[in-house]
């Protein structure tokens, strides 16, 4: 699977599957979540109450991953994930993980072959971005996937720049 780093906004990313740093409630947020639902319109957020109503009356578990269609985003669907909140007390790296890899088994289940991710955590669940970015290529670089292309999607030119110097640690 190729890697790809960029700075950009995941709502305008033309790909097969959007990733969405959702919460258990899947009713939308702030940060991503918010982005892509006044993006997508609400096709999306009727599909979420949906998924609530039939598969999780109690809310997406952390670290699971569900799709939606994506309404009027560029990409087919949007898988919504759900990440976990930072806490030095506890460590919780395993439902980091856990976001990248389900959401990689639901763009296989699809079909979907290319793939853009936020860096899942690092906004309003408080993740250092560092390892945030860590975590998430760890998961990349060794997932066994029929998906060719992820896209991980920078926020602002720092988070790139941090990005590439982690991504460059492993050598
Ligand atoms: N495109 C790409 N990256 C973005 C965008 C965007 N449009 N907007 C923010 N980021 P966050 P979390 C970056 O907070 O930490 C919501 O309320 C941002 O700078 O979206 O997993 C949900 O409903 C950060 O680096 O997700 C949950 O309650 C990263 O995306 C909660 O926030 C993730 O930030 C989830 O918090």
């Amino acid at each position: 699977m190729q890697i790809e780093l960029i700075q950009g906004d995941i709502t305008a990313q033309h790909v097969d599957a959007v990733v969405n740093a959702a919460n258990h409630r899947l009713l939308g947020g702030g940060g991503v979540d918010g982005a892509i639902h006044r993006a997508g319109g609400p096709q999306i957020l009727a599909e979420c109450r949906e998924l609530r109503r039939t598969r999780f009356p109690d809310g997406l578990p952390t670290g699971e991953s569900v799709a939606t269609t994506a309404g009027r985003l560029p990409a087919r669907w949007v898988i919504h994930t759900v990440g976990p909140t930072y806490a030095t007390t506890k460590d919780k790296t395993h439902l980091l993980q856990s976001c990248y890899r389900t959401s990689l088994a639901v763009a296989d289940e699809l079909g979907a072959t290319s793939i853009a991710f936020p860096l899942v955590s690092s906004g309003i669940y408080r993740w250092p971005k560092d390892d945030a970015i860590r975590q998430a290529l760890y998961v990349l670089r060794t997932a066994d996937t029929a998906v060719h292309t992820a896209t991980l999607v920078l926020y602002d030119e720092a988070t790139l720049t941090l990005a590439r110097r982690v991504s460059d640690e492993r050598d």
